[in-house]
């Protein structure tokens, strides 16, 4: 599992402390369901979802995205054991969600953009090196109670 020093969790920690989970949350998720359109599929009870617009409208979408992005608040407390930090939300999504790990990746990936397209040029090459490096530990987290 992926170590951190203690420059990498102030970086992380900095970066999580200008994140607003209610902005930012909402976003990363619709971009998701944008961009990856298959990730719709598990999102059936969320209503209408048929295109750019009604995802972005939708309320259901802008919530879930709030709750995902909270989670990670765990993440950036507990970077010392982002495995165990994970491991119930893994089993969770592996067994009663039947998410394909492969999805949180992407999810991860939506994040970083939106995160650097609000930062603009405050999110420098070394502040998204060590934020891909944590998200890839929480990827990698999320997938570990896969079997
Ligand atoms: Mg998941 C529920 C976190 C990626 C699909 N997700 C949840 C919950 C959390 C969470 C905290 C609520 C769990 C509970 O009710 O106890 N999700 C979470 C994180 C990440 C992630 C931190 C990645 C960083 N989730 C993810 C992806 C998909 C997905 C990529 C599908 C493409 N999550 C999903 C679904 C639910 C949750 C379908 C149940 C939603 C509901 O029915 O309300």
């Amino acid at each position: 599992m992926a170590e951190f020093t203690a420059n990498e969790k102030s970086i992380v920690s900095g970066v999580w402390a200008k994140i607003s989970v209610n902005e930012i949350g909402p976003q990363a998720l619709a971009r998701v369901l944008i961009v990856y359109p298959w990730t719709q599929r598990y999102f059936g009870s969320f209503g209408d979802l048929s295109n750019a617009a009604a995802i972005l409208g939708n309320s259901k979408v802008g919530n879930h995205g709030k709750v995902v992005l909270n989670a990670l608040d765990k993440g950036v407390k507990n970077m010392d054991n982002v495995k165990g930090t994970y491991a119930a939300l893994s089993k969770l999504h592996c067994v009663q969600l039947n998410v394909d790990p492969d999805n949180f990746r992407l999810l991860a990936d939506c994040l970083t953009i939106v995160v650097a397209t609000k930062f603009g040029s405050d999110f420098t090459p070394a502040i998204q090196a060590t934020w891909q490096k944590f998200l890839s530990a929480v990827v990698i987290a999320l997938g570990s109670q896969y079997f």
